[in-house]
């Protein structure tokens, strides 16, 4: 397995726990010789010393073996935790490097039971491996040796015993084991039915979803029921075999002792067929173990898959070299895109346009036309399918993709925060930002009123996903988070779609007033947000179809000034 570099780190207490595991198994294998030698000779010899003396040392022999056990248990739990510990922040981090199209194509719902339920399966696992493996084995081996040193005799037992029980075990697990994987399937499901309905519940609720749902989480829920029954069922099976197996073989210990006893024939006494009782409970016991071992293996080995499958997607996007601190000229040149995996669909034709440092510019065009495509770009959130994107001259791919995308703010058409004060929030893109850098750059995007209005103002909590603002609140959240972050670039998609015209034209004039030399590119649905812009491009299917200033676009442009008419027909277009 390839998770087993993520061990090395703490070999030493991985190697540990056995070792300490060998002195609890050895006292445990121990203890019943003791105890056979003080009936045998103690009790039956009437002599009280040595029962003294055998009784002291089995309660030395119990501590000892207790402190083995408490320490096994220590290091095998700081093996199995610090391993698991480093294989979910790798994971993670793997997470975080995916682009938005590996990412979706895992599902968040199983990315967060891979990263829980299955790291945690694993980790189980490990902690199995390394205190049951040893122990039962040597319980099963040491079992075996004592047994046989006790009087060779009782081995007839174990000849039978055994392979009964090993048979059975076999069969049964090897008929469970397919199961494993189908539950770690349904599991999936009813996660996946929980994350959808929690993160959705507003949309649940507002379309009055929650009984058809409800029935969906029932049906996945009795799905995973239904497996982990007949799971429980087939492995039922097994433990009343191995009782019946053991109490015949204790009877035949009992049978096998007592007729030694009654013929004298060899040196059989009470106390060993005692002890042999005990070793055969060992042995049997440990077997028990194996077989919930190869459970969790078939368990493991499933999560083990699905956690691999994380670790070795290669990311799409791969980080150039050059550092820049600067971002001037962005060009596009003949630049074609479609989304990977979509070969033949371009959802951007042959585009050709350079927005020159400082410049103000906009993005018009109607809705699926690939404005938020085109500015994916710029961040490098996707890469060109053909042509190339230069910044500053430079192919965007030779360029460090940390210091490029610190250099860029995007205020995205859906609004993403996060749960935590509002100052954390607006902190997100500039930790160091002071409180009055902070305060400006809510006042400029018309947020600072209504944050002052909060009762705890910017130490006010906003929750996951920033639900408790409105629409509005959450767009002008965002702008002064982008805006806090002094990038060069600042991108607006669709950002003040939710503000009433005149906040809007207000928010842009301060905006432009406070930002110069940072280049603005604003994408728009209505005209009125953007006909001040230095230039406006428009974007019809792909296709860039006419770029100029609102004047010139309304002399030359059909399909601008048809926008324009639709628009201004509704009474739409203010002075801004
Ligand atoms: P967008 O670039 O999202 O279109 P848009 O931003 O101009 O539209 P809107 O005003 O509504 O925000 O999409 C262009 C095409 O690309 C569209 O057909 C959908 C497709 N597309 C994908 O296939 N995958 C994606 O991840 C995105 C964002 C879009
Ligand atoms: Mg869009």
């Amino acid at each position: 397995m390839k998770l087993v570099k993520y061990l090395k780190p703490y070999w030493f207490f991985a190697v540990m726990t056995p070792l300490t595991m060998i002195g609890e198994v050895l006292i445990d294998l121990i203890l019943p010789t003791l105890m056979s030698k003080i009936v045998d000779e103690g009790v039956l010899g009437h002599n009280f010393e040595l029962i003294l003396r055998t009784g002291l040392m089995m309660l030395g022999c119990a501590v000892i073996g207790g402190i083995c056990g408490v320490g096994s248990s220590a290091f095998s739990g700081a093996t199995s935790h610090s391993f698991s510990r480093d294989l979910r922040n790798d994971a993670f981090s793997k997470v975080m490097d995916l682009s938005f199209q590996q990412t979706d194509k895992f599902t968040t719902g199983s990315l967060v039971t891979r990263m829980t339920t299955d790291i945690n399966l694993i980790q189980q696992f490990v902690d199995l491996v390394l205190r049951i493996f040893v122990r039962s084995f040597m319980m099963f081996a040491g079992g075996i040796i004592m047994m046989l040193r006790l009087n060779i005799d009782f081995g007839i037992v174990l000849v039978i015993a055994l392979p009964i029980e090993l048979i059975a075990m076999f069969i049964i697990v090897g008929k469970a084991s397919p199961l494993f994987k189908t539950l770690q399937k349904k599991l999936d499901k009813v996660n996946s039915v929980v994350q959808e309905n929690v993160s959705g519940a507003r949309v649940v609720k507002a379309y009055v979803r929650e009984d058809f749902e409800t029935k969906r989480f029932s049906k996945a829920n009795d799905d995973l029921t239904q497996t982990a029954l007949k799971v429980q069922k087939t492995m039922a099976i097994l433990g009343p075999i191995l009782t019946i197996v053991l109490n015949i073989s204790v009877v035949a210990i009992i049978f096998i002792g007592g007729e030694k006893i009654q013929a004298q024939a060899s040196d059989m006494k009470i106390g060993s067929i005692m002890a042999a009782i005990t070793y055969i409970t060992q042995i049997l016991h440990s077997i028990t173990m194996v077989s919930m071992m190869f459970q969790s293996i078939t368990r493991a080995k499933a999560s083990a898959e699905r956690i691999n499958e994380i670790l070795e997607t290669e990311p799409e996007i791969i980080s150039g070299k050059d550092k820049i601190d600067s971002i001037g000229e962005i060009e596009f040149e003949n630049v074609d895109f479609y989304y990977p995996g979509f070969e033949g669909k371009t959802v951007i034709n042959n585009l050709n346009l350079k927005i020159k440092k400082g410049e103000n510019i906009a993005i018009l065009g109607s809705t699926g036309s690939g404005k938020t495509s085109l500015i994916n770009l710029i961040a490098r959130f996707y890469d060109v399918s053909s042509g190339t994107l230069k910044i500053d001259g430079k192919d965007i791919r030779e360029i460090d993709l940390n210091s490029l995308r610190d250099k860029i703010s995007i205020v995205m058409q859906k609004t993403e925060l996060f749960s935590g004060t509002v100052s954390s929030n607006l902190r997100w893109g500039n930790e160091e930002a002071s409180e009055d850098e902070m305060k400006k750059a809510a006042e400029i995007a018309e947020a600072f009123e209504f944050i002052d209005n909060m009762p705890d103002k910017f130490e006010g909590y906003v929750a996951e996903k920033g639900a408790s603002l409105s629409g509005g609140q959450k767009q002008r959240m965002s702008i002064a988070r982008s805006i806090l972050k002094k990038p060069d670039v600042l991108i607006f998609d669709d950002s003040t779609s939710a503000l009433d015209l005149s906040t809007e034209a207000r928010l842009r004039r301060k905006l432009f007033e406070s930002m110069k030399g940072t280049t603005v590119i604003t994408i728009a649905q209505r005209i009125a947000s953007i006909k001040n812009c230095d230039r406006i491009a428009v974007i019809d299917d792909g296709n860039l179809v006419a770029i100029g200033t609102h004047d010139e676009l309304l002399e030359t442009s059909e399909v601008y000034r048809d926008i324009y008419e639709s628009q201004t027909k509704k009474g739409d277009v203010v002075n801004a």
